[in-house]
């Protein structure tokens, strides 16, 4: 059965997962979700992720939500095919690899995503941008890419000298955030601006990008 990705495009937890489904050269149909008519708040879909929250996924009678437990089953389940996205070469590698899946979750996601809405959702809804939070959390986001910009000194990509799931997770919110006004955030930092060079003409990248259109 094939798998399915239920979500759109523009959502940057539903292009995370299409990212790792272009890496590993998988077909895959995308179900639209109406969330516009609150079609994630109800039955049937809470049966696939009770948050109702995009997105969930389905391969065969495997069914998950949390766009991040999804990547990681698809680098597990198709480790031979594509590259490995995980550092499988030993146990510390791909510990590295899992540290710096954590760091975009813990360290990176949350002044990214408040920048986000503030700077492309609100908009698009009528909402007054709060220049205040955007300032606020530009300086945190600031911290974070000191260290990643220390990180990136010493190798190529997060996980080490190899592309893994733990640059893939950041790509959704860089490619929003690079359109905006604050890029130069990335732009002024030698090392962190290589890596979403290198990162982001990724023919995956490309691709699920074009389709991030809001
Ligand atoms: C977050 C899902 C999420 O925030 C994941 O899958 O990684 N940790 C989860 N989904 C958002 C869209 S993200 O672009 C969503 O569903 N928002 C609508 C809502 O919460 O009602």
């Amino acid at each position: 059965m094939a798998i399915k990705v239920h979500g759109y495009a523009m959502s940057t937890c539903t292009a995370r997962v299409l990212l790792c489904l272009s890496e590993k050269g998988l077909e895959y149909e995308v179900v639209p979700v109406d969330v516009a008519n609150g079609a994630h708040k109800q039955q049937p879909y809470l049966s696939l992720n009770p948050f109702g929250q995009i997105p969930a996924f389905e391969d065969g009678d495997v069914k998950i939500f949390e766009s991040r437990a999804i990547s990681k089953y698809l680098a597990r389940k198709y480790k031979d095919t594509g590259i490995d996205l995980l550092g499988s070469s030993s146990l510390t590698v791909s510990t590295i690899v899992d540290t710096w899946m954590e760091v975009e979750s813990h360290q990176f996601n949350s002044p990214m995503q408040a920048i986000i809405r503030q700077m492309i959702v609100n908009p698009i809804f009528g909402i007054a941008t709060d220049e205040k939070i955007i300032e606020t959390e530009l300086e945190k986001l600031g911290k974070v890419l000191d260290v990643y910009e220390e990180r990136l000194s010493k190798c190529k990509y997060l996980g080490g000298d190899f592309y893994s799931l733990a640059d893939l997770h950041h790509i959704p919110y860089l490619v929003y955030f690079m359109r905006t006004p604050k890029s130069s955030v990335i732009t002024s930092r030698p090392h962190v601006s290589a890596w979403w060079n290198d990162i982001s003409s990724r023919p995956a990248t490309v691709k699920v990008a074009e389709t991030m259109k809001v």
